[in-house]
């Protein structure tokens, strides 16, 4: 079995920070150890070294919230599971979590996840898992549930948007979370209010309002709150937990906050779209705000330090990117109506790099920087401590962080399959340097070094 030696780097992981060498044997990691013992020195003779002096050893990236090649909006994102990953690796992410859907018109989760198993087997250079979006709530949808529990499929994705399509009703929810939970399964929440939202979009179209923010100012942030307030005391009754999906706006984390403070086991994940994006963005003039279109909407700039902080002092638990890529002749479908336009922005493989700029800015610790874009991803979706830290016995899925070297985030220079940036011209102040996968590194100094079909499914567990 390959050994390798990581040395000379700073080792962070959600708990500490130790100057220390990492042992990697074959896929795991063997010791995170003093780099002057004699074990170390043993070790590391006909090892691989690797010298990452001056830089940041941390736990692989773990996206939760991904959508390669879905089916959404009359359009198929850009990204296939092998184009998506490939860029997930060049940005020190090494796993994903997609969202297997079913098709339209179609309610069967079994069938969505199978499909979703064909598409990602065999492409992925990431390891990868599967929540499932789920409409239709009866009997047969929870025992496909307890079903899909059983195959590592710990996590559905419910909404209380889009009416008459992905849209579910209390009670359905109420039924939904209360089997979840005695599953030990996570319910994860789309929470706006599509059915004022909906009478908000049409009256907007008739007004002539058609413009790209019209898709924001439609999506009012209260409804988002309401929505994230419904779902908490729906949670409450049921005594279940609940994680909040890409969580965009102050009054909605306010509602996190409340809930908790009750003692519901609630969570939520924002992206780096409500971090660095603004109003302004979607009125970029020639069509140009379609590039930021997503659903929840990007807000108005004031929500964003609220976010920051909340993440430095866990009011939210983690980052996800949502990465849903449309490319411009795409979003064109929406040019007279915003309401045509799919939604979605690539971004998987910026997500460790965006949030290592609120370090850098004071918002949040080295630590939780790992925290939010690792450990607690792990934790949350029972991958922990396989994944998520670097410690003896978890997989080697490991990130050469470089503090030092800058990275302006461009469409010419990005490794997915999307003809724009919503992070266009982003400077960031680090850059992910190195990526190791089970041990064996797939990404170095900018070039792609791994094999098709790398990563592998993971099989996920319930709550302890
Ligand atoms: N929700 C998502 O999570 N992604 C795409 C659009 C949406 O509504
Ligand atoms: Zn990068
Ligand atoms: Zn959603
Ligand atoms: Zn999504």
């Amino acid at each position: 079995m390959g050994r390798t030696v990581i040395h000379g780097g700073l080792v962070v992981n959600a708990g500490d920070s130790i100057r220390a060498s990492v042992l990697i044997e074959g896929e795991r990691i063997v010791a995170v150890a003093d780099p002057e013992s004699s074990f170390v020195e043993a070790f590391a003779q006909g090892a691989d070294l690797v010298d990452a002096t001056g830089k940041y050893v941390i736990p692989g990236g773990i996206d939760a919230h991904t959508h390669m090649q879905a089916e959404a909006f009359n359009s198929t994102a850009s990204d296939t599971f092998e184009t998506g990953t490939i860029a997930a690796a060049f940005g020190g992410t090494t796993t994903i979590l997609d969202f297997a859907a079913p098709v339209p018109g179609a309610n069967s989760l079994v069938e969505a996840v199978d499909r979703y198993h064909a598409k990602a087997e065999g492409q992925c250079a990431v390891d990868y898992g599967f929540h499932v979006n789920t409409r239709g709530i009866d009997e047969t949808r929870l025992k496909e549930m307890t079903q899909l529990v059983g195959e590592g499929i710990t996590s559905f994705k419910m909404f209380t948007a889009y009416p008459g399509d992905w849209y579910s009703t209390d009670d359905q929810l109420f039924r939904a979370y209360r089997h979840l939970g005695n599953l030990g399964a996570l319910p994860m929440m789309h929470a706006e209010n599509g059915i004022v939202i909906d009478v908000m979009r049409e009256e907007a179209v008739l007004r002539g309002d058609t413009d790209p923010v019209w898709h924001s100012l439609t999506r009012p942030e209260a409804m988002e709150a309401e929505a994230v307030h419904r779902c908490g005391r729906l949670a409450e009754v049921a005594g279940s937990p609940v994680y909040i999906v890409h969580l965009s706006s102050e009054p909605a984390l306010e509602e996190v906050l409340r809930a908790r403070e009750r003692g519901v086991q609630i969570s939520a994940e924002t992206c780096p779209q409500y971090l660095f994006l603004d109003l302004d963005h979607l009125r970029e003039p020639d069509f140009g705000g379609s590039k930021y279109v997503c659903s929840p909407p990007i807000r108005d700039k004031r929500n964003q330090n609220p976010l920051w902080k909340a993440l430095g002092n866990r009011g939210l638990a983690t980052v996800a990117t949502d990465h849903c890529p449309f490319c411009w002749d795409q979003k064109e479908l929406g040019r007279d109506d915003f309401r045509n336009i799919p939604n979605g922005i690539p971004g998987v493989e910026h997500r460790v790099e965006q949030i290592y700029q609120g370090v850098v800015d004071g918002h949040l610790s080295l630590n939780r920087w790992v925290e939010v874009c690792s450990t607690e991803v792990a934790r949350t979706f029972g991958l922990h401590p396989r994944k998520g830290v670097i410690t003896a016995g978890a997989d080697a899925d490991i990130v050469i962080f470089d503090p030092h070297t800058p990275h302006t985030i461009s469409a010419a220079t990005h490794h997915m399959a999307n003809d724009y940036s919503a992070f266009e011209g982003q400077s960031l102040p680090g850059s992910v340097e190195t990526t190791f996968l089970h041990g064996r590194k797939i990404v170095d100094g900018g070039r792609y070094l791994g094999t098709k079909g790398d990563g592998r499914f993971l099989a996920r567990s319930t709550a302890a």
